[in-house]
């Protein structure tokens, strides 16, 4: 493999000796000025179809902060567009319009082929190897439930109540919308790691609204079959769940090497319930709001608080909020990066 000793992947497998290594959930976007000069010319659909603009924002944090890994510019719902779906980024959030509101809508979707119908992300994936060949990059896809979500409520939403009044009016349908979504989204990450993604990321970011009965056959069973779908690929596979405490012992038998930790709880309690697993988190964004010195302290807190440095993946416990100051982020790197010397 290319990137063999680079320290992410290391500890991705639990074997990182050297400094330990730090990224961020969301790391390009609006809180840096040269994403938003580069959004002040396009709009966010036409970026996301853009490899060439794709590769400048992709390196932009990277570069500024010297952060360890790379993450694919795109959106979870970028997926959905070549399934029929018609998605627009508007200022506050994405929309789904019409939304799926009936068994009928779902079988209206369709798989597709995703050197055709995502050509653009695939081409994106090689041009970002090409301006960062040394980089880690990790590409990613929105967990089936996670955009089952979007899919039914047409846009974000606090708890989701109609998606979860859907999975209980029409289980069968919903079955068959979480399979369609599984099978895609394991296409999508396969194509993404054969274009050079050195990791991928599933993004559960609504799953942790589910009952623990309900994240099983959900949330877990979807993650199993995407990622076995990978096992050949031999590239390390993180699953990211927001509000995980729930789920924890039914997490640890899911097949992969990195577990992305929210803010809610602990590494320490986290990391005793998933053994053998590299963790990857967790700062509340929140604190980048503060003073250098508060950032500074929570930041060795989370450092602190779990032993196995060979197996942590420095990260916020959620995405970067708007409005958090550069310097904020450049103190968090520089205490994770002077911190095991
Ligand atoms: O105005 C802008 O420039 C658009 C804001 C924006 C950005 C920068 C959106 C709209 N998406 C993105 C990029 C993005 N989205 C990335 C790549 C950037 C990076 O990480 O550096 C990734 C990984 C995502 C993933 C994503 N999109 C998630 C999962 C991550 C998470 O936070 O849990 C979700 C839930 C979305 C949906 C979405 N897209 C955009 C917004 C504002 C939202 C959230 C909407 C909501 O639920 O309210």
């Amino acid at each position: 493999m290319a990137l063999d000793g680079n320290y992410f992947i290391d500890a991705c497998y639990g074997r990182n000796r050297s400094v330990i290594p730090v990224w961020i959930m969301r790391q390009a976007g609006r809180y840096l000025p040269e994403y938003r000069a580069v959004r002040e010319r396009v709009s966010f659909s036409q970026l996301c179809r853009s490899p060439r603009l794709i590769a400048e924002v992709v390196r932009q944090p990277v570069e500024r902060f010297g952060l360890d890994a790379a993450i694919l510019f795109s959106d979870i719902l970028t997926m959905l567009e070549p399934m029929g779906v018609s998605v627009t980024f508007q200022e506050g959030g994405p929309v789904i319009d019409p939304p799926i509101s009936s068994p009928d809508d779902v079988r209206r979707l369709s798989g597709f082929d995703v050197k055709s119908g995502l050509s653009f992300v695939l081409d994106a994936i090689g041009e970002i190897k090409k301006s960062l060949p040394d980089k880690p990059l990790i590409g990613f896809a929105g967990s089936p439930f996670t955009l089952a979500c979007y899919l039914i409520e047409g846009h974000g939403s606090r708890h989701f109540n109609k998606a979860k009044s859907f999975l209980n009016r029409y289980p069968e349908a919903s079955q068959d919308l979480i399979n369609l979504l599984t099978e895609v989204a394991g296409r999508y990450l396969y194509a993404q790691i054969k274009a050079g993604a050195d990791a991928v990321q599933l993004f559960q970011s609504w799953d942790g609204i589910l009952s623990q009965e309900d994240y099983k056959q959900w949330s877990a069973q979807p993650a199993n079959s995407i990622f076995s779908h990978l096992a050949a690929t031999g590239v390390p596979k993180i699953l990211f769940v927001n509000n995980i405490a729930p789920y924890l012992s039914i997490v640890k038998d899911i097949d992969c090497e990195v577990v992305g930790i929210d803010y809610r709880i602990g590494l320490s309690q986290a990391g005793a319930a998933l053994p053998g697993k590299s963790l990857q988190g967790n700062l509340d964004p929140a604190v980048l709001l503060g003073s250098p010195n508060q950032v500074a302290e929570e930041t060795r807190r989370v450092l602190d608080g779990f032993e196995h440095h060979d197996r942590l993946i420095f990260n916020l416990g959620h995405g970067i909020l708007p409005g958090t100051p550069v310097e904020s982020v450049q103190t968090m790197v520089d205490v994770v990066h002077g911190y095991r010397t």
